[in-house]
């Protein structure tokens, strides 16, 4: 599956491909990234890639020519890499901006199964909406919160993507652990040593459970410590499980005595 980036800040990528698992799923060919410098696509002695916004007001909006010159030339890569450009194939060009669709587990395994995506990442104060109304095909943000531009979600969408190829994380079953993956967050993990010594002269122990070597006792342990920590953090995660049928009889009595007021 590929990937194509258009950016003013192509070096930003450069850990991502060095580094743990996501350096596996390139050095095994699973994923491949391109990056396009915009700034490869801008002209003039000045290489201009934003000007002021019409109508005045704060900040530098990005041009559309230039940003139309670097898809225009991820296409005709992507047309001669033989990359799926059929109907229904064709890899969407996502924008990265702060009104965009929340990132979540869905999005990104429905982007780990197809064809790869182009990646736009925007600086500034946004990208000249007539490119938008062009091109974009999904707008996608990391949540509520102000970054400086499109690079570092753009990293964390192809981090999250590269850990879903098949092989690419250690051991297969993990995926099937992950927090989302089921829908509730995660259970807490312990390991070696038993007894944590304390400063103040005590120890902290591992769940006797643990220990037990029941499977049984263990995994129901687990379950109710993931059910109690999504009711009380994430109750909206709850109530999708519930909807989606994900919650067994045992699961609910459990969740019934834990007595927490069902928050939106
Ligand atoms: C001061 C400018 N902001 C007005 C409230 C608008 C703005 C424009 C561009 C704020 C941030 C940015 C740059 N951010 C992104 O490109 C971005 C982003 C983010 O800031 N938060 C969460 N997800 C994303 S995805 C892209």
């Amino acid at each position: 599956m590929r990937f194509d980036v258009i950016t003013l800040f192509p070096e930003l990528f450069a850990p991502h491909l060095e580094v743990g698992v996501t350096r596996r799923a390139y050095v095994d060919g699973k994923l491949q990234l391109q990056l396009w410098p915009l700034r490869d696509f801008a002209e003039g002695n000045y290489r201009r890639v934003d000007d002021r916004p019409f109508g005045g007001g704060p900040g530098m909006v990005m041009m559309a020519p230039p940003l139309e010159r670097a898809l225009d030339a991820v296409h005709a890569a992507r047309v001669q890499a033989g990359e799926g450009t059929g109907a229904g194939h064709r890899a969407p060009l996502i924008h990265f901006s702060p009104t965009g669709r929340r990132l979540d587990q869905a999005l990104v395994r429905e982007l780990a199964a197809g064809p790869g995506a182009v990646l736009l990442c925007g600086r500034y104060e946004g990208i000249d909406q007539r490119f938008i109304d062009r091109h974009v095909d999904m707008e996608v943000s990391l949540g509520d919160f102000v970054l400086s531009g499109g690079e570092l979600p753009a990293l964390v969408l192809l981090d999250a993507v590269a850990r879903l190829q098949p092989g690419v994380l250690q051991d297969a079953a993990s995926h099937q652990q992950d927090s989302f993956e089921d829908g509730l967050l995660d259970c807490p993990h312990y390991s070696r040593p038993e007894q944590l010594p304390r400063a103040d002269g005590g120890v902290d122990a591992v769940p006797q459970v643990l220990l037990s070597g029941h499977h049984g006792r263990i995994a129901r342990w687990r379950r109710e410590r993931s059910l109690e920590l999504t009711a009380r953090r994430r109750p909206d995660l709850i109530a999708a499980a519930r909807a989606a049928g994900r919650l067994s009889r045992e699961d609910e009595r459990f969740l019934q005595a834990l007595d927490i007021e069902p928050k939106p």
